[in-house]
């Protein structure tokens, strides 16, 4: 009975596909994606400085969403209703309408809108609401992820451990929309929403790092959250292995030093610690200006890493 049962399914099961087929590739699945707009207060450096924010689900970045290429995403939009400003989702993944999916709401109200994510790679998401800027540089950004539908291969290896690294701006509270566009009241570079996050190097009270074991093939998928400047991205005392641009395996570039990524983009970077003996990096905007005020990582590589760090639910080290 298990048995029949189990081929009647599988039969209903490749009839849905074949109908799938119409609408949609027959690998795919749909993601229900749910986030919460919150104006909140957040701590924007090791100090534990605080800072009125706009924000998706309350972090900067907000949360990681990785999707396969040719996913659906079911996503919804909630303003909530303590908020004082309108504000929307903009998915670089997506290919809509910018007057229909990505237009902006109100506090209290709700929006739902699906999209095929298409083209494989490391997409930033954003809000649009008006004046733009100001939503950016308030800290309402994001990654999703789009695996490539034909997983790992030899261009494109399965890597050790994976980090999300969104760099953003950070200006003074209250710093009016002219300002921003003109960069004045810029005081600092946030790595996932901090200042110096994981670099005890440069301020003593970064209490987090990145860690890997010895030779392991370490991929960071870097955003570029600023709202006018590019980022240089170099790994000190390394070479990236790999750099696909924009996070695509087909555009695959090696043994490179340092990689522009333009402002409201990403790409993925694999760096291969030496084997033979502990080392670290420092992965830094090596525009010195925003490397010195906040924009350098450090990656420690040595046989005591956590081994959950870069892992599963640990891509964004909160
Ligand atoms: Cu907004």
């Amino acid at each position: 009975m298990i048995t029949r049962h189990y081929v009647c399914s599988k039969l209903f099961a490749a009839t849905l596909a074949v109908a799938a087929t119409l609408a949609a590739p027959v690998w795919a699945k749909t993601v229900k994606v749910e986030m919460t707009v919150k104006e909140v207060e957040v701590q924007v450096d090791n100090k534990g400085t605080k800072q009125n924010m706009w924000t998706y689900d309350g972090t900067i970045p907000g949360p990681l969403v990785r999707v396969t290429e040719g996913d659906v995403v079911d996503f919804t939009l909630t303003n909530d209703a303590a908020n004082k400003n309108s504000h929307s989702m903009d998915f670089h993944a997506a290919i809509v309408d910018v007057l229909d999916e990505f237009a902006e709401i109100k506090p209290g109200d709700t929006k739902k809108f699906t999209f095929e994510a298409k083209y494989p790679g490391v997409f930033i998401y954003h809000c649009g609401a008006a004046a733009m800027v100001e939503h950016i540089a308030r800290g309402m950004y994001g990654v999703i992820i789009v695996d490539p539908k034909e997983g790992y291969s030899k261009a494109f290896p399965k890597p050790d451990r994976e980090y999300v690294l969104v760099q953003g701006d950070l200006y003074r509270e209250g710093t009016s929309v002219d300002d921003l566009l003109d960069g004045k009241n810029w005081v600092g570079s946030l790595i996932n929403g901090r200042v110096f996050k994981y670099d005890p190097v440069h301020d003593p009270q970064a209490t987090q790092t990145l860690q890997a074991k010895p030779g392991e093939r370490v991929r960071f998928y870097y955003v570029n959250a600023n709202v006018n400047n590019p980022v240089a991205l170099h790994p000190i005392a390394g070479i990236w292995d790999r750099v696909y641009d924009h996070g695509n395996p087909r555009n695959v570039s090696e043994g490179v030093q340092t990689f522009t990524i333009p402002p409201a983009s990403g790409a993925i970077f694999d760096l291969i610690p030496p084997a033979d003996r502990p080392t670290n990096n420092a992965i830094v905007d090596h525009a010195m200006t925003r490397a010195l005020r906040g924009a350098i990582s450090v990656l420690m590589t040595n046989d005591e890493a956590d081994p959950t760090l870069g892992r599963t639910d640990k891509l964004i080290v909160r």
